[in-house]
This record gives C-alpha cells, structure tokens and sequence, in this order.
C-alpha cells in the first residue's frame, strides 16, 4: 500500500489542545457498488472520477480529509475484477488487494439488497484482515420501502461479526455523518501525515487525464471504454490559463472513429466536458487539447501499462 513518501509529520501532535490523529482507511468493494461517490462526498469535493462502468477506477488514489485534529486518509481502490485474463485487471486487482493490508480500518461497500458473486469475491479476501472491518450499505435512496433492508443487514451482521454496518446514500450523503463518526472511532493517535490543504496524493496531470477518461466512460456505450487510457502530454500555465493537451489511446482504428464521431462532435463534446470539471478542479481558464491515437495491445502488455503509469506502488 502506498504510504507515498509520507513527507514528514507536519502537524505536530497537538492541534487546540486536542491529540492529534491520523490514519488510512481503504474503501473497497466489487465495481459500481459507489466507492468513487463515497470517497467524493466524504471530502465534500469531487475528485475520483464515478460511472455506471467497471473499471472507471484503476488506480488506487489518496483522498485526504483535514479537519482540526483529526487527518482521516482515504484510500479508492478499483473494484476487484474476476477477469484475470488481461494484464490491466491483474494489475487493477493488484491494486486492491495491497490496499486493504497495512490500513488503520477498511470501509467495506455494498450495495441495499443485492449480494453478489463480486461481493463474495472481496468478502473472501477480506477474511484475513486483522483491522476493524465497517460495512457500508450504500444506496438505499434506491429502496422505497425501507423495511427491506433489515434482513440484509442481518445477514451481513451473521456473515461478519464484528463488524460495524452503516447503511448510507454515497450520491444523496444520507447517514454519512454517522460513517464518518465511526470511522473517527478507528483513528489511532499520531501526527498528520500531509500538509493541511493537500487532498490527494496525486498529481494535478493525473487528475487531468481522469477527468477526460471518465467522459468517455460515461459517454461511450459497450467495450470501447475498457480499451481506453489517456496520456497528458502537456500542462502548462501560461498568462493564467492552464493549456492541457491529452492523448486519447485506443486499441483499434475503429474506436478512434467512434470516439471522434461524426464530424468531431463526440471529442468536442468530451472536450468541453472534461474543460468544465477541470475549470471547477483547478479553479482557472482551461485550454484543453485532445488527440486520438491508436496504440493496439495496450491494455494486455506489461510493459506499455507501466510506460503509461499503470504501476505497482
Ligand atoms: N442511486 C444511487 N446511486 C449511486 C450511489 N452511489 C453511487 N451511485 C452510482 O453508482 C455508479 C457507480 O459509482 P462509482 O462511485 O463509480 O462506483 P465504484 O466503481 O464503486 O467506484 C454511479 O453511476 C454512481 O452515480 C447512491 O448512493 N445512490
Ligand atoms: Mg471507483
């Protein structure tokens, strides 16, 4: 897992009179259960990129929460992938798993009354783990009747004693309050690990390139998404506007002509997405340049994932 750099205790062990804590919580669950959207509103700021697909996460990714004298750090993890056939859900599962070990409490979610092969498979791999488990029940907005979800919680409670089970909405931030309350419980005592206003550990072209990466997950229907990664190749500030160029890479002519669309409207409409949320991510003027290329073999070469920054922390 990564402990990235810790750079050094940089708040000291007293904040108000109150002991410091700080710790790493690991949110996991199989995909689309809604990790991406807890993690956002547990901020209060949109970072993760969130879709109906799998595999819209697929690194983990650090966000950081700084309240007074408590630093709580999240830790997203791409849901666990049954496919093991090609290189990008190895290292997608990779990703997950490491996660989970050397954390301070794991945030287990669900979704309201569905269980599922995908949540069998993280249950499995969880049984393991020796730090406090909590359970989030997320999407229960979905439920009109609310009475439903008692035996699910039941069952879950049977299933993992000892653990703590709180049913949320990650979308509607109903009950996150009371998540967060616990997860508080868990925080070991200990100086903060980042700087105050730092809220993830990655960087603004990383970020970057998520953004375009979820339009496309979000606009393109089937398998063209999954064949998909974007390379920022230019971020730049110039005169207060930050001039972005990114590369779209597919794995076929094909999905270069479907991501270009008709005359260019599909990548111009991407773009003036992706300039949007980047707008509101990096509060300036955003000059956003995007390019399709074809680089076949990407997604299954263990080599070109690490070029593209598919690596191991
Ligand atoms: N109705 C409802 N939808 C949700 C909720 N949380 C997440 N979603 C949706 O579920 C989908 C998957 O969410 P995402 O956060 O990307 O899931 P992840 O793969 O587990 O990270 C998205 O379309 C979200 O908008 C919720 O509490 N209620
Ligand atoms: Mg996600």
């Amino acid at each position: 897992m990564c402990r990235c750099n810790p750079r050094f205790p940089t708040r000291g062990i007293f904040v108000n009179q109150q002991p410091t804590r700080c710790g790493y919580i690991a949110i996991v669950g199989r995909p689309n259960v809604g990790k991406s959207t807890l993690l956002n509103h547990l901020l209060g700021q949109k970072l993760a990129i969130t879709s109906r697909k799998p595999q819209t996460t697929r690194h983990n990714m650090l966000g950081i929460k700084t309240e007074g004298a408590d630093q709580i750090v999240f830790v997203d993890t791409p849901g666990l992938h049954s496919g093991q056939d090609k290189a990008i859900n190895r290292y997608m599962n990779r990703a997950a798993t490491s996660a989970a070990r050397d954390v301070d409490a794991v945030v287990f979610v669900v979704e309201r009354a569905r269980w599922t092969e995908g949540d069998q498979l993280v249950a499995d791999k969880l049984s393991g783990i020796k730090c406090p488990l909590i359970i989030a029940v997320n999407k229960v907005d979905q439920l009109e009747d609310k009475s439903t979800l008692l035996p699910q919680l039941q069952a879950l409670a049977e299933r993992h004693p000892g653990a703590e089970i709180v049913p949320v909405s990650a979308l509607r931030g109903v009950n996150l309050d009371a998540l967060e309350e616990v997860i508080l419980r868990h925080l070991p005592q200990g100086p903060h690990l980042f700087p105050e206003d730092q809220i993830t550990d990655r960087s603004s072209r990383f970020l970057a390139a998520e953004i375009v990466r979820e339009k496309i997950m979000r606009q393109l229907g089937a398998e063209v998404p999954y064949e998909v990664t974007v390379e920022v190749e230019e971020f730049v500030r110039e005169d207060k506007i930050l001039h972005i160029s990114a590369a779209i890479l597919v794995e076929r002519s094909g999905q270069k002509r479907i991501i270009i669309g008709s005359k260019g409207e599909r990548i111009k409409q991407i773009g003036t997405q992706a300039r949007q949320d980047m707008e509101r991510l990096f509060e300036s003027k955003i000059m956003l340049n995007l390019w399709v290329k074809v680089k076949s073999g990407w997604s299954d070469d263990e080599r070109a994932l690490r070029s593209l920054g598919y690596r191991d922390e």
